[in-house]
């Protein structure tokens, strides 16, 4: 039996000798390494939490003290800590363990929303209820890594937590200089300088032996002089920042010594008061291929090829299609800049930072500030592209709304990963923008259905100068399965029509990715008998009037969306007919309004009857239920072309 097997809750962490815990901490960076790699998910941060996520739950009593991680992926360690070492093999599968802190999973599990900076919010409120309801055994100790902590909302929570003396309150920064790329701004900078010198006394040498040494004022001692103007104190002591806000500081601390963070953390326990325990750590420690990754140290890795999947060459993803685009795009237009909120090289924004790195802004896990600073670029008479994880945008939907699309500025949000994400469970698929955007007045979205429609929408996306556009897909989608257009139907694409004697029975919309969906279905229709056109509207909102004419001649319309049912493409298209008086019933398919559990895309498409082969069953049986009285008139033989075709 391995240290690790004999633990089987916090309580058995308690008793071991520091040369166990460091066996100990060995043995969970083994099975984190051996794990992820096959199973996918959050390796780099998980390394680097091992000694830290030991102390926690040597000094609280978890679950009666409450860990919130902040964003959760780096829960792996408290996972195993705490009684879940069977089930850790099946991280991230259908049906097996959540990549994130679950509450159906343990009572050590508080917060599973998976989205940035919240951490100290859930930690603020919890820590006024146990005041309140008189729990003052209980802490409360909130994890946040300097990446989170770029978040608007960490500093608004922080500015309330200050002023609460009454709050056990323990808030640990995990700082490894890295969100998935170094950290970027002011507070990062801030934070650096802390890492570099980690101890003022040092620092002072420093100055004095590099201002004797240096005969001219370089970059160095140029920032160095700016502090003494400021106080040397003020710019190189970290408390003074967190401490002017009314925090207790303590640090900086090693953490990968186990028992220097275990005595901050036993401290900070006992204060009483809201303390901020600064630890120091290294992404991906331990592990050489994380700790060299010098893209994101190995941030989150994609997990063996599943069996039976064909080795070949890996094909482009949409995410670089994109990012290719839009340099090509920057080329020609020099107005054009991009946005990233901390994650530069998954939205594919790499190629436009290396052709333009001055038109390229990281403004951290801040997507309000992304979408608000977006408009301001625009207001000065740039037109900016801001590239973020479709579910990420929900964050900045009145930014969007008041900032953006009040003044009808020229903004285009690309929304990757868009639709089902599947792994990273309910808080990571894209799922909601497809219906909160549809309020928006004045905005444009566009959802590809392919690669070739992805360069073409970006294209005239961009060239909207009138008011904000959105384009929407998944970034993990690769090129080559395309599909290319037979005719137009107003600005929308007709992929597909009935052929031979057969119908026009079922009008059939799919947006973005669920077109190809949608022909698929239609050719198992056509094996039935029932004719089926089937359109790529290209534009989902808004809706092409073209389709009001169209929808007439058919028993029933039919729209398909990646996106939640409720408010999305397919209830605008039935607005739409029912404003025009059509009589034909639309059948609105989507992903339920439910929050998905975990499991790769195919299966929890499966699950939610998005497939070919569920939308034909469905789709037959509807037009079978149409009374023929109910019908309209079916003449496909005299029926005009419709433009463009
Ligand atoms: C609102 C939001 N935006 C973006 C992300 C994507 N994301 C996940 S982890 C991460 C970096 C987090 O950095 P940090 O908090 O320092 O933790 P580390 O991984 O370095 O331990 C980002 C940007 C997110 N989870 N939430």
């Amino acid at each position: 039996m391995t240290l690790l097997e004999s633990i089987a809750g916090p309580e058995d962490l308690k008793g071991l000798s520091q040369e166990q815990l460091a066996v100990l901490a060995g043995e969970i960076r083994d099975t984190l390494i051996e794990t992820v790699i096959r199973t996918s998910g959050h390796l780099g941060p998980n390394l680097g939490v091992v000694e830290l996520t030991i102390a926690l739950h040597r000094v609280f009593n978890s679950p009666r003290d409450r860990i919130v991680f902040d964003t959760g992926h780096q829960s792996y360690v408290h996972k195993l800590l705490t009684g879940r070492q069977a089930e850790f093999g099946t991280l991230r599968q259908r049906g097996g363990m959540s990549g994130y802190p679950s509450r159906a999973e343990s009572d050590h599990d508080l917060v599973e929303n998976s989205h940035a900076s919240t951490s100290l919010s859930y930690a603020d409120g919890l820590a006024k209820a146990y005041t309140l309801r008189g729990e003052t055994d209980r802490a409360v100790v909130a994890v946040i890594g300097d990446g989170a902590l770029t978040g608007g909302m960490a500093w608004e929570a922080l500015n309330n937590i200050s002023v609460r003396d009454d709050s056990r309150l323990v808030i640990v920064v995990n700082d490894n200089g890295r969100s998935y790329q170094p950290t970027i701004g002011g507070l990062a900078n801030h934070l650096s300088t802390v890492r570099i010198t980690q101890r003022y006394e040092n620092v002072l040498d420093y100055i004095k032996t590099t201002l004797s040494r240096t005969p001219v004022i370089g970059p160095p001692v140029y920032g160095t002089l700016h502090g003494i103007k400021k106080g040397i104190k003020d710019v190189l002591q970290p408390q003074v920042l967190f401490e002017d806000l009314g925090l207790k500081y303590l640090g900086p601390i090693d953490g990968h010594d186990e028992a220097m963070v275990e005595q901050a953390l036993a401290q900070a326990k006992e204060y009483g008061g809201p303390v901020l325990v600064h630890v120091i750590t290294r992404k991906g420690f331990g592990y050489g291929p994380a700790e060299e990754n010098e893209d994101d140290r190995l941030h989150q890795v994609p997990g063996a090829p599943r069996p039976g999947s064909v080795p070949g060459v890996a094909k482009k993803t949409l995410s670089q299609v994109f990012g290719d685009e839009l340099a090509a795009i920057g080329a020609r237009r020099p107005d054009v800049v991009a946005i990233t909120a901390a994650m530069l090289n998954p939205t594919g924004l790499g190629p436009f930072a290396r052709a333009f790195p001055d038109r390229v802004y990281d403004v951290g896990i801040a997507e309000q500030h992304a979408v608000t600073s977006a408009a301001g670029l625009a207001m000065g008479g740039l037109h900016p592209v801001v590239a973020i994880y479709a579910t990420f945008l929900n964050r900045a939907f009145d930014q969007v709304l008041m900032d953006v699309a009040l003044h009808q500025l020229p903004v285009t949000l690309v929304l990757d990963r868009a639709g089902v994400t599947g792994p990273d469970g309910a808080s990571h698929n894209g799922m909601w923008d497809g219906s909160i955007l549809q309020v928006v007045p004045g905005l444009k979205i566009a959802a590809p259905r392919d690669a070739a429609r992805l360069a073409e929408l970006l294209d005239e996306a961009v060239a909207v100068s009138d008011g904000p556009t959105v384009v929407r897909f998944s970034g993990k989608g690769t090129v080559g399965h395309e599909a290319e257009a037979i005719g137009k139907l107003g600005g929308m694409d007709v992929l597909r029509q009935p052929e031979g004697a057969l119908g026009h029975d079922v009008l059939l919309l799919g947006a973005g990715p669920m077109a190809l969906m949608g022909l698929a279905a239609a050719e198992r229709m056509a094996d039935h008998g029932i004719g089926v056109t089937v359109v790529d509207p290209r534009w989902t909102k808004p809706v092409d009037e073209a389709l009001v004419a169209e929808a007439r001649r058919y028993r029933l319309v039919a729209t398909v969306e990646d996106n939640g049912r409720v408010g999305g493409f397919g209830d605008a298209v039935a607005r739409l007919l029912r404003d025009h008086d059509v009589d034909t019933p639309v059948k609105t398919f989507g992903l339920p309004q439910r929050f998905l559990t975990h499991g790769d895309r195919g299966e929890v498409l499966e699950e939610a009857g998005l497939t070919p082969q569920h939308l034909a069953r469905q789709l037959t049986e509807a037009v079978a239920r149409r009374a023929p009285a109910d019908l309209p008139e079916q003449s496909p033989q005299v029926r005009q072309p419709t433009e463009g075709q």
